[in-house]
């Protein structure tokens, strides 16, 4: 192809920082599919390596920073990024690293799901870790979306009697620099799944969705990658937030046991050609702010 050549457009481009799960519930396999089911063009840089299947992890081994940092920086020199997504970072270096790469790209928006736990409650950040998440990434983060255990986590200070209501972390954790958090409320014990956008004037949208019977492995990182890509695609922050929880709730309502643990989301549920579909589509939310 010569220069005069014309070319097709870009998709827009998300780069992603998390950890590989090779059983492609959660982790970077996970921000892949969903981006590329949602028209992006994924670019990854990954922190880690883990060993895992439906039922547990079993180990993580981080990379080096160096080698994060060159992944990163590669793409990013060659091709125009229209997001940041960050997942698990694996240790206190690559905190480092990936703090400073995208202080260098201060227009970028950033969405960090902070993976503490693994849904099934494996450990997977360090108090080292949660440390340096607070001060040197959520300052730079655009959209935060935690668990509200994780939420909890990452707000609760010393001086805490007991714990902190939701509504407070989420306003502490904006006090921290997030410009935005969704709190997501999974593992509360609700009849209806809670969801709940903040911003600097407090709550800005609350969705309810149906619970699911299921345990999904990897619904984190599906929601936040398709928020980051509805970002890229140029959604307003409300807008990618509503989209992209519609978008999760579906990929986990289509979710199949591919093992002996919990269900995996189906990212590509839109291309499976199942009529039910189309009634969940529109059974799903029962309620918006
Ligand atoms: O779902 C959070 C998550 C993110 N990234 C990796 C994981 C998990 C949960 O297990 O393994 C690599």
């Amino acid at each position: 192809m010569n220069s005069t050549t014309p070319t097709p457009p870009c998709p827009p481009m998300v780069l992603v920082f998390s950890a590989s799960d090779p059983s492609a519930g959660a982790g970077m396999q996970a921000d892949i599919l969903t981006l590329v089911s949602l028209g992006c063009h994924p670019l990854s840089a990954l922190t880690a390596l883990t060993v895992q299947d439906t039922v547990g992890v079993q180990s993580v081994q981080a990379v080096s920073a160096e080698l994060l940092e060159q992944q990163a920086r590669t793409v990013l020199e060659d091709m125009p990024v229209a997001a940041f997504k960050i997942g698990m970072l694996g240790s206190v270096e690559n905190v480092i690293a990936v703090a400073e790469i995208i202080s260098d790209y201060p227009e970028i928006p950033v969405i960090f799901d902070p993976v503490l736990a693994s849904g099934r409650g494996d450990e997977l950040s360090s108090e080292e870790v949660i440390s340096a998440i607070r001060e040197m990434l959520l300052p730079q983060t655009t959209l935060l979306t935690p668990n509200a255990p994780e939420a909890r986590r990452l707000a609760e200070s010393d001086e805490d009697e007991g714990e902190p209501s939701i509504d407070v972390c989420a306003q502490r954790l904006i006090e921290m620099g997030a410009q935005y958090v969704l709190i997501t409320g999974t593992h509360e014990n609700t009849p209806k799944v809670v969801n709940t956008l903040y911003g600097a004037e407090g709550v800005i949208r609350r969705d309810e969705w149906e619970r699911l019977p299921g345990s999904y492995h990897g619904s984190g990182c599906t929601l936040a990658s398709a928020i980051a890509g509805c970002i890229a695609g140029g959604a307003s922050m409300e807008d990618a937030v509503r989209d992209a929880q519609d978008y999760t709730w579906q990929a986990l309502a289509g979710g199949f046991r591919a093992g002996m643990g919990q269900f995996i989301p189906d990212r590509f549920f839109w291309a499976r050609g199942d009529d039910d579909e189309a009634e969940k589509k529109d059974g799903a939310k029962t309620n918006g702010a």
